[in-house]
């Protein structure tokens, strides 16, 4: 008897979602508690953190979860990092649903940065129009160069002063390139910074950088531990069918 627990958060971890409810497995949809409002979903759901890898593998216990699908984010580094180590104790069996990450394309301008601090170095020092795509989380550093003229985008307005002077666009996306091309021509945006999340809901600002001919400074994502991963939602059914198969 199949009971799943899927690490969510994400445009794939919906579709996963619908898929497994469709299919009548048994699963719960956890969120870790980011946003105001997230998407509802078809599964039973729970918001918020599980207290580390322990809070995590007590949780897996209790709840008497057979299988951990890890449909988080790219740069949700430590929940998979968690997930991994977690399912390690458990001997739980664990997939990750991980989206290819976007590749340049002829006509891109990019500018890899190995991290958040390599991307404000890669900003010049004129003061210029920036368009900061990277959400609330990890701007901090940008506060090195106040010269520029900030435009971020957050999912929820911000409940804090910011560490420096911008605009802020409030959206969840996903983003259409017609409503790209016009935020950055209106702002007149020289630059933009994007970590590379991979899959369809932002990739529009990719394909507006290409035609306004804009340099994107691109994040590149973190190390993720080891673990069995693909691509598609139907490759995870595959395996949570495989496995059904076996009885598992
Ligand atoms: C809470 C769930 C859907 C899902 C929408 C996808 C698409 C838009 C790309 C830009 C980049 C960014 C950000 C982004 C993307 C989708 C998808 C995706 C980037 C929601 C969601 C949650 C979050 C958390 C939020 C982070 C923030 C990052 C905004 C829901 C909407 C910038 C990542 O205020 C905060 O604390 C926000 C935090 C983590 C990164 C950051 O550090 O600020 N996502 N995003 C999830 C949870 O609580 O578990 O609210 O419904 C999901 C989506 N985010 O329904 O189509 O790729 O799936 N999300 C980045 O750098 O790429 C936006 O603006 O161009
Ligand atoms: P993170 O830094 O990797 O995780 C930090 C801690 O948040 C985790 O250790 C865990 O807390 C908790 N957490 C994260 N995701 C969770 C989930 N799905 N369910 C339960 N707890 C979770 O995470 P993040 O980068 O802030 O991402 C948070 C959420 O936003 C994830 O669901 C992710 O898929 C989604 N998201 C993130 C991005 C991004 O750019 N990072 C983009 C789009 C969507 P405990 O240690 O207490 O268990």
């Amino acid at each position: 008897m199949i009971r799943a627990l899927i690490l969510g958060g994400t445009a794939d971890a919906s579709l996963l979602a619908a898929e497994i409810a469709r299919a009548g497995i048994e699963a719960v949809y956890s969120y870790g508690g980011r946003t105001r409002a997230p998407a509802d979903q078809p599964l039973p759901t729970r918001i918020g953190g599980f207290g580390g890898v322990s809070g995590l593998a007590d949780y897996i216990r209790r709840e008497g979860i057979t299988h951990v699908i890890d449909a988080t984010h790219p740069f949700a580094a430590e929940m998979s990092r968690n997930a991994a180590a977690a399912c390690a104790d458990n001997r739980t069996p664990l997939i990750a649903l991980e989206r290819a990450p976007w590749t340049k394309t002829p006509g891109d301008d990019w500018i890899e940065a190995v991290d958040v601090n390599a991307a404000v170095a890669a900003l010049p020092e004129a003061p210029a129009r920036v368009f900061l795509a990277i959400g609330r989380q990890h701007i901090a550093p940008f506060a090195m160069k106040p010269q520029h003229i900030y435009t971020l985008r957050f999912v929820d307005p911000p409940e804090s002063p910011l560490p420096f002077a911008a605009d802020v666009i409030v959206s969840r996306g996903p983003f259409t390139l017609d409503g790209e091309l016009e935020m950055m021509r209106t702002r007149g945006i020289a630059w933009i910074v994007a970590r590379n999340s991979g899959g369809d809901g932002a990739r529009a600002k990719l394909e507006a950088a290409r035609m306004l001919g804009l340099p994107v400074i691109m994040i590149s994502r973190p190390q993720l531990p080891e673990r069995l991963r693909v691509e598609s939602v139907a490759e995870i059914m595959q395996w949570l069918g495989h496995s059904a198969r076996l009885g598992a």
